[in-house]
């Protein structure tokens, strides 16, 4: 399939493709989250939820493989080193109760995928501890044992963990497209900044196009 993307059109084949949401967690999108104990004003990032919402529908819709990532943390912080726990010095750090439980760590409210986006049977959900998905998470094995050589990118936040994801993946060989409207970030100026680097140099890190661009590809198949 051909998807009409920048810098150049976008070639894929559904079996070996995999669509990526990165972090669509209450903690990044809802009050009372990390987001907002980093000083983030986390309304912004609400708006992309329809649009990602269609993506994913029609995505499953067409049988494709859907992972899913929670930045999530261990409830002992094993896996939290303290230079991460500690930036900032923000009010409420990670570990610490908030509105939604303990913020940013696994099984707590807070970090669970919201409920319009949340995970059905099949999919693949990832804990990752770092920013990158692929970082102390298995995910590349995970990838490589169903053959998985194009990923599609959504989620927040544009600069921070989705791009520091779409550049892991770079790496280790895969042909990446980031959807322009199912990202989002706490700074606008940061996600058009960040769209424009990953295409730039005829995609060094990767394609971008908005998900309408990939639901036409997958309708007209
Ligand atoms: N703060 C911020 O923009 N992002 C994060 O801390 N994590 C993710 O992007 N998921």
């Amino acid at each position: 399939m051909q998807v009409q993307a920048r810098p150049f059109p976008y070639e894929f084949d559904l079996a070996k493709t995999a669509l990526v949401l990165i972090d669509m967690q209450r903690d990044f999108i809802e009050p009372g989250g990390f987001g907002e104990t980093l000083g983030n004003d986390v309304a912004l990032l609400e708006a992309i939820v329809p649009a990602t919402q269609k993506m994913l529908q029609g995505w499953r819709d067409a049988g494709g493989l859907v992972v899913h990532t929670r930045e999530a943390h261990k409830a002992d912080l094993s896996d939290c080193p303290p230079a991460k726990r500690n930036r900032g010095n923000p009010s409420l750090r990670i570990g610490d109760v908030g509105n939604m439980g303990r913020i940013l760590i696994a099984g707590e409210p807070g970090n669970q995928i919201i409920e319009a986006l949340a995970p059905v049977a099949g999919e693949i959900v990832i804990d990752k501890p770092g920013k990158g998905a692929f970082y102390a998470t298995g995910l590349h094995e995970t990838l490589q044992q169903r053959g998985i050589t194009h990923l599609l990118f959504g989620g927040v936040t544009t600069e921070v963990c989705v791009q520091t994801s779409m550049r892991e993946a770079n790496d280790r060989g895969y042909d990446c497209l980031l959807l322009e409207d199912c990202t989002e970030s706490y700074f606008p100026a940061f996600k058009a900044a960040a769209v424009d680097m990953i295409r730039a140099q005829g995609a060094i890190v990767g394609w971008t196009a908005p998900s309408g661009a990939v639901l036409a590809a997958l309708d007209s198949h």
